[in-house]
């Protein structure tokens, strides 16, 4: 299910059972503090992310580029952040669509076909992100820390780490992607040339955690200058993978790209865990 403050309009995040595309609201906790109150407004609003998220699916289906343009700039319009429009429609229909081809009720052409379309909404969304005069002052700015994000040699599912670069964008941190490393070999070598200090693998299946594990062991015994090694994808977000098993330096990070969220990735302070 999709979860969205219904005040400030801001995605928090995929609850399970994740293959529903159903909309649930409660307050973020930066609403919650402001002590505001059930009304009518509240209820509109999520009315309207309902239909929005209606509409997002039917154009996917249809491969409708314009209806998806028009849908970012109604939403836009009605102060909704485009990055939670990423996350918030196009991720929740992705897993529904995976959902289905699952249960035979798609072809893997019709999954195949869906996935392009939310790729261009993705660039609709990153020009979106890299048009706000904040975000790339911000980015700008802050020379450090230096990101990688990389998919886990073998997994072939790369969308989620471009959802999580352009999120990090949206808070005026800037990140590298690798998704196409044959090994945990190149991985480590881009970190090293990029001068890394965060490093994030994207896990998809349980299949991929013993190459995880691996990457882990590497990062842990390497000489480089990476403070801190990040683990996700929907192996990690649908807790498919027993957190206890993961070693202890690896954290998890459960992110709503929330300005207050930069702070977990500065060289001096240690991200909580999730
Ligand atoms: C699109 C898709 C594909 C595409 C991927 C295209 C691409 N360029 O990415 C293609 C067709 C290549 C594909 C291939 C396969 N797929 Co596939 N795929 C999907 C599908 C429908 C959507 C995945 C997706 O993009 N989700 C949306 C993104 C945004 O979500 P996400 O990856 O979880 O990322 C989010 C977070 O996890 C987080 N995140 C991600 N990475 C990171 C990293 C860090 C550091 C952090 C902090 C956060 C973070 O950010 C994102 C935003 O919230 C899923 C369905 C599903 N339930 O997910 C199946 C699914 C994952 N695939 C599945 C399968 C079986 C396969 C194949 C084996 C099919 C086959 N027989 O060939 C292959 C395997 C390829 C491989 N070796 O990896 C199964 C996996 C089942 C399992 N074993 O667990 C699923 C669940 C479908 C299903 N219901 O059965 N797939
Ligand atoms: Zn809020």
């Amino acid at each position: 299910m999709i979860k969205w403050c219904a005040f400030c309009q801001r995605f928090q995040g995929q609850i399970p059972p994740f293959e529903r595309m159903q909309l649930t609201h409660g307050l973020c906790p930066r609403c919650a503090k402001l002590g505001l109150h059930w009304s009518v407004e509240q209820e509109r609003r999520i009315e309207y992310l309902g239909d929005l998220a209606s509409k997002f699916w039917k154009a996917g289906v249809t491969r409708d580029i314009g209806e998806l343009k028009n849908i970012i700039d109604d939403a836009v319009k009605n102060r909704i952040r485009p990055i939670d429009l990423l996350f918030g429609l196009a991720g929740p229909s992705l897993t529904k669509v995976g959902d289905l081809w699952a249960k035979n009720l798609l072809t893997i052409q019709e999954e195949h076909a869906f996935t392009k379309t939310c790729e261009r909404f993705i660039e609709m969304i990153r020009n979106r992100v890299q048009l706000n005069p904040r975000t790339s002052r911000d980015s700008e700015e802050n020379s450090s820390p230096r990101i990688l994000l990389a998919t886990i040699p073998g997994n072939e599912h790369t969308l989620g780490l471009r959802f999580t670069q352009l999120g990090l964008l949206s808070i005026g941190l800037t990140c590298e992607i690798m998704d196409d490393a044959h090994s945990i070999e190149e991985i480590l070598e881009r970190a090293k040339k990029i001068h890394a200090t965060t490093v994030g693998f994207s896990i998809s299946m349980v299949e991929q955690m013993p190459m995880l594990l691996e990457a882990m062991k590497r990062f842990g015994h390497s000489d480089l200058n990476v403070k801190i090694l990040l683990a996700g994808g929907r192996a990690i977000s649908e807790g498919l993978i027993d957190q206890r098993s993961l070693p202890k330096n690896v954290k998890l990070l459960s992110l709503v790209f929330d300005e207050s969220e930069r702070a977990l990735f500065t060289e001096d302070s240690q991200p909580h865990a999730a």
